[in-house]
């Protein structure tokens, strides 16, 4: 293919335009009426009849092929949420019975206030049933957590305690309450991982989650705990998290190495512990704070009651190479790569704002496909292209892998009652993909009869990471593509990651280009859903030394995009 064949068009898919919104309401009836009132009776009459006229066959066709909405909203909500499942190969929809379980299989409990937290209820709805079953042994440690935090958060009698010891300078060992907190750092897709991450250490070594809300993290998430916030008070003293880097005297890696206090090895530290420390767990840590995943250390880091964390990283992987964590970990997970999974969706849920970007888009474009195929591009180029070598690395794999049709130059004769249709959501900073590919499934029929839509809902040109308006679009396309039946992703992105881990899906995932030329093969299937962690260290804590520490244990492995990324997979042999 030739450069040329990127075209740029002005997309039909942007912001949908109120105007056009088939779903607005119709004009008041103040103001028909007003403008009706200038005609003669019978000309009235006579244009309601041929307006009927006119409409009938629409009408008809509309309601044979159960285009309506409203109807589609009331029965679908009622009876099993806003899906329609295919029927059988060539046949036309048909609703599936399956009740849905709108606490994810006890993984959400009741008890919020709905209407403060729609999706929460929701998504339910818009999902397809999940087929892991989260393991009663994380249910009871869920509820356990949800009880700590509401006797240790935020505006509480022990919060408040700790906050005191804290400005004081003074440690308490064996406080009641210890607590980890999470700085807002890097893209969306990071943050949201970082998060889980260090939700499962908190878990892990009972402590209670609070979260630094940066420029926008109240707007995008609810809270995730019933009756208590995980919001850190605006008012906590320690406030200089912007200095709070690789070099920061406050950071448990520099205090190791510049011997402030040296661990012993049994926990007990060699100098004064102090109330808090800095936990710097960036792509960019030294060896020193790499210690944070040896067992010894972390019986140091108990006896510190505020731990403050900064990663970009999904640094799960490595809690499960941590002998300490191990036997824990397994009853937690006993599937092991449905951690984000399960954690995911247990803490994201996207507050009414985006909930609307998702609701609407979803039911606008997706809801009533046969099927749908989420392609999730980002291209990690300084210019924005498009790129040729990137869409012919995109249908090269969608062709390979058989996700979706070929085309042919041969308009098909017959005209079946019923088509199949298929949508693909793609989601991008650039809109030059998605416009070829519609294109090309509208210059030309698809080998097989479908019909093919294509979709994206922004093309926001490059990132803005502390901007508002943007990181709600982008938190409502993850979470649109998890919605997908089929999922295409981008290499090292972790924006992919968080679609496929809350949708369940394991997604082919195209590599990463080098030299600007399509890979061969331009995609594989992953081994598992969960993310990659792209910096892991690789340490023995117990021979100290250099290690693969992708060839430990048959569980965690090296990713399929980054192959010194650690990932976890469902394998106990190897
Ligand atoms: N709306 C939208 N925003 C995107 C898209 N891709 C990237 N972005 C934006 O760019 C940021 C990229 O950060 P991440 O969410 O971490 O995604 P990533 O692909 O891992 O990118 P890097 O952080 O640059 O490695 C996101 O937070 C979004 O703000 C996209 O397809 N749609
Ligand atoms: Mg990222």
């Amino acid at each position: 293919m030739d450069m040329k064949r990127i075209r740029r068009h002005p997309s039909p898919v942007e912001d949908p335009d109120p105007e056009s919104d088939p779903a607005r309401p119709p004009a008041t009836p103040e103001k028909r009426s007003a403008a009706a009132g200038y005609m003669p009776a019978f000309r009235q009459l006579a244009v309601f009849a041929i307006a009927v006229l006119m409409l009938l066959p629409l009408f008809l066709l509309l309601s044979r092929s159960g285009i309506s909405l409203d109807r589609f909203v009331k029965a679908s909500f009622e009876k099993e949420g806003f899906r329609v499942v295919s029927g059988e190969e060539g046949g036309p929809p048909v609703s599936s019975n399956a009740p849905k379980d709108r606490f994810l299989g006890g993984l959400l409990v009741d008890g919020f206030d709905e209407a403060s937290c729609l999706s929460r209820y929701q998504s339910v709805m818009f999902r397809k049933v999940s087929s892991y079953i989260p393991s009663p042994y994380l249910l009871k440690r869920l509820r356990n957590y949800e009880a700590l935090h509401k006797r240790c958060g935020p505006a509480t009698e022990l919060y408040n305690k700790t906050i005191d010891q804290l400005k004081s300078g003074r440690n308490v060992e064996s406080a009641e309450c210890n607590y980890v907190v999470w700085i807002s750092y890097s893209g969306l897709g990071n943050r949201i991982l970082t998060l889980a991450s260090s939700f499962l250490y908190a878990l892990l070594t009972n402590r209670v989650l609070l979260v630094d809300r940066g420029s926008d993290m109240a707007d995008l998430f609810c809270e995730p705990f019933p009756e208590t916030s995980w919001l850190l008070p605006l008012d906590f003293p320690i406030n200089q998290f912007s200095s709070f880097q690789k070099e920061s005297s406050e950071s448990y890696g520099n205090m190791l190495k510049n011997n402030v206090f040296a661990n012993s090895g049994d926990g007990v530290p060699k100098g004064k512990i102090p109330p808090y420390i800095y936990l710097h767990l960036s792509h960019d840590y030294g060896d020193h704070d790499k210690l944070f995943f040896c067992d010894e250390e972390q019986l140091l880091l108990q006896k510190i009651p505020w731990l403050v964390l900064r990663s970009d990283n999904y640094f799960v992987p490595s809690l499960f190479l941590m002998p300490a964590y191990e036997k824990e970990l397994h009853q937690l997970f006993p599937k092991r790569d449905t951690v984000f999974h399960h954690l995911g969706r247990y803490l994201f849920h996207p507050t009414n704002s985006v909930w609307g970007l998702v609701k609407r888009y979803y039911l606008a474009y997706l809801a009533k496909v046969d099927e749908s195929v989420g392609i999730q591009i980002r291209v990690f180029e300084t210019e924005p292209g498009p790129f040729q070598h990137v869409l012919d690395q995109i249908l090269g794999c969608t062709r390979k892998e058989k996700l979706l049709p070929d085309v042919t130059l041969q308009e098909p004769i017959g005209l079946t009652a019923y088509i199949r249709s298929k949508a693909i959501l793609v989601t991008s900073l650039n809109s030059g993909y998605s416009e070829n590919i519609r294109n090309m499934y509208w210059e030309n029929p698809a080998t097989n009869g479908e019909i093919i839509s294509v979709y994206q809902p922004s093309h926001e040109e490059f990132q803005q990471t502390e901007k508002q308006t943007h990181n709600r679009k982008a938190w409502a396309e993850m979470y649109l593509l998890s919605l997908t039946d089929t999922l295409v992703t981008s290499s090292w992105s972790t924006f992919g990651y968080v679609a496929q881990g809350l949708g369940g899906l394991k997604p082919w995932i195209m590599f990463k280009p080098e030299n600007r030329t399509t890979p061969d093969p331009p995609c594989r299937r992953v081994m598992s859903m969960e993310p990659c962690f792209h910096a892991p260290p690789f340490y023995d804590c117990k021979a100290k030394t250099g290690i693969d520490t992708g060839a430990l244990v048959p569980y965690v492995r090296h990713c399929e995009d980054m192959d010194w990324g650690l990932k976890l997979v469902d394998r106990d042999e190897w």
